[in-house]
């Protein structure tokens, strides 16, 4: 049995837009460029303390004082990246090939304990076609490079605590071994489809080396695109799946 303590610790992770992340404005350097490798470039604005963040501002959350998740309108590319911190500037670098408008958020959690979640948008033009942007039903196992995740079909209803069971495989066979990824057995990123909220969780490890346990409250119906990292056999695996909220 999981106690309540358990749920709301996971759920204080990174909520979806709060007080914190209204008064942290990310303020990218570019709204958009051509497809291919850049350093995206930002800076994050405290509007309560009229001051640009510093590295000092943040503390470390998840082994990284700013995680980066950034995908496109479809929900099909995604990228988790760790920006640094540098001439006042935070820079990650990343590769889009595929054209399309981008969701990119930021995250952390300020010096004073406050976490927050700051949205932008980027456009990326010149390179392969945008995505379609398809329906994703309610689809709860995926692969990654021989690894399959599966999640449990408990029914999901909005704003209401649901548990998903989480297991991994192999399809050769082989038993799966997990690692911690950033400090967690696995990191759960998840968006409606209109891509403008953002719910960043982290399943519990279960009984079994390879199965843990994922508490998620998803604040709209419909469908949902989950994007699930984990470490499996020293191997980062990032497996997209999709589930609907009634
Ligand atoms: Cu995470």
């Amino acid at each position: 049995m999981k106690s309540i303590f358990g749920v709301l610790i996971f759920l204080s992770q990174f909520a979806f837009a709060d007080s914190a992340s209204q008064r942290i404005e990310l303020n990218a350097a570019l709204m958009s460029a051509p497809a291919g490798t850049r350093d995206y470039r930002f800076k994050l604005y405290d509007k309560q303390k009229k001051k640009f963040i510093t590295d000092s501002d943040l503390v470390v959350t998840h082994t990284k004082k700013i995680h980066l998740l950034m995908y496109d309108e479809a929900l099909k590319e995604f990228f988790h990246l760790h920006p640094v911190y540098k001439d006042q500037v935070w820079s990650a670098p990343v590769t889009t090939k595929v054209n399309g408008k981008y969701f990119v958020w930021a995250q952390g959690e300020l010096e004073e304990g406050e976490d927050f979640s700051s949205l932008a948008r980027f456009e990326v033009v010149n390179g392969t076609p945008a995505n379609p942007k398809l329906p994703l039903s309610d689809i709860r196992k995926g692969s990654d490079s021989g690894t399959v995740l599966e999640l449990s079909n408990a029914k999901l209803k909005v704003n209401q605590m649901a548990t998903l069971h989480f297991k991994v495989t192999r399809e050769d066979g082989k038993p799966a071994a997990m690692k911690p990824y950033l400090g967690a057995f696995a990191h759960v990123i998840a968006t409606p489809t209109s891509g403008d909220e953002l719910l960043h969780v982290h399943p519990m490890a279960g009984s079994k080396p390879n199965e843990g346990m994922l508490h998620a409250s998803f604040t709209k119906a419909g469908e949902q695109r989950l994007w699930i990292q984990f470490i499996e056999h020293d191997q980062l695996k990032t497996i997209p799946v999709s589930v609907i909220v009634y």
